[in-house]
């Protein structure tokens, strides 16, 4: 009893700060035009965001395209077999397929995307190819791969030996209970600022592991997964992403950007919508974990998740890039 109070106390509060924002908005809006813009800067979701800004960097610093950036900057866990939830080497889904999800959006409002690809090492380059060279916004699988061969990408098997052999253990049992951090899901979302001063941003993963065959994430999900507005902001998501589509989470942490506040403290509003949205289905926090990353106009960054253990990785001329760990709400 004392604690359904406590708890409804603190989902009042929660409630009732998402809608207070508009007092300080004006005060930081103005803030945020008088502040020095920081460009070029790259962030992305969790520690293989490292070698991703990296490579992402090279380019921003030669005042290249920060759509160019994010896309080479996630192709490098795409291409590793190594990191078990993207690309290459993906966990698969129950079925025993590695089914990759990914998207990518540039200052102009082009988007291009790709759900459900099979045997195809850079989805992430599959789906700008779809923005560029299609009238479309979206390809799914069989459709995708085509389209994928069509534009002289190779068919490749994406399932490693270590995978496999995981799924196979995985099969025994067949429980599908998607741990909350980086056990056995992970998603890379960039976004970049480049010299110029526009924004674009990338998202690509395999989504969660042992989902079933033809599950698709947030993360080829445009305003889900990844949003970018030129006047505004670039965000992107990680986690489960059934929670995160729920909420057009990326989407939403540009609206709050766009109402003045800090990319930090639009991430935090976000994740709190998940928390209500959560709540209404009874749907138990301690099974969820969800990050958001973003950066506004003005190269301000911040992040914000559900659980203690998500982080980002962050370059800039003042940050070089470092692992941060992002605040966490729960
Ligand atoms: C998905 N959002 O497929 C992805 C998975 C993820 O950290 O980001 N995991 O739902």
């Amino acid at each position: 009893m004392k604690s359904n109070r406590r708890q409804f106390i603190k989902f009042s509060a929660i409630a009732s700060s998402l809608f207070a924002f508009n007092k300080s908005k004006s005060a930081e809006l103005m803030l945020s035009k008088t502040k020095k813009t920081v460009k070029p800067i790259v962030i992305s979701t969790w520690r293989f965001g490292i070698e991703a800004n990296e490579e992402a960097w090279k380019i921003l610093i030669n005042n290249g395209k920060a759509l160019d950036a994010v896309e080479a900057g996630v192709k490098v866990p795409e291409a590793d077999p190594n990191e078990r939830s993207v690309g290459l080497g993906g966990r698969p889904d129950r079925d025993g397929k590695v089914t990759l999800d990914a998207c990518i959006m540039d200052e102009l409002g082009n988007i291009g995307s790709v759900a459900c690809l099979e045997n195809i090492v850079h989805p992430i380059s599959v789906a700008r190819a779809v923005m560029e060279k299609t009238p479309h916004v979206m390809l799914t699988g069989e459709g995708a791969f085509q389209f994928a061969l069509s534009q002289g990408f190779k068919k490749e098997n994406l399932l490693t030996p270590e995978s496999e052999a995981e799924w196979r253990e995985w099969l025994k049992k067949s429980d599908y209970k998607p741990k909350v951090n980086i056990e056995n899901h992970d998603t890379i979302g960039m976004v970049a600022l480049d010299m110029n001063g526009n924004l674009s941003g990338a998202c690509t993963t395999s989504g969660m592991a042992f989902k079933m065959h033809g599950r698709i994430g947030d993360s080829p999900i445009i305003g889900a997964g990844l949003f970018v507005d030129n006047e505004v902001g670039a965000v992107t998501a990680t986690g489960h992403g059934e929670e995160v589509i729920r909420i057009a989470g990326s989407h939403a942490v540009i609206e709050l950007m766009r109402q003045g506040l800090h990319p930090e403290e639009a991430c935090k509003r976000a994740v709190e919508r998940i928390i209500l949205s959560a709540k209404k289905r009874n749907k138990p926090l301690n099974e969820i974990q969800i990050g958001f990353i973003a950066i506004n106009k003005n190269g301000e960054h911040g992040a914000f998740c559900l659980q203690k253990g998500f982080n980002y990785a962050v370059y800039s001329p003042d940050i070089k890039n470092q692992l941060i760990d992002a605040k966490h709400l729960l």
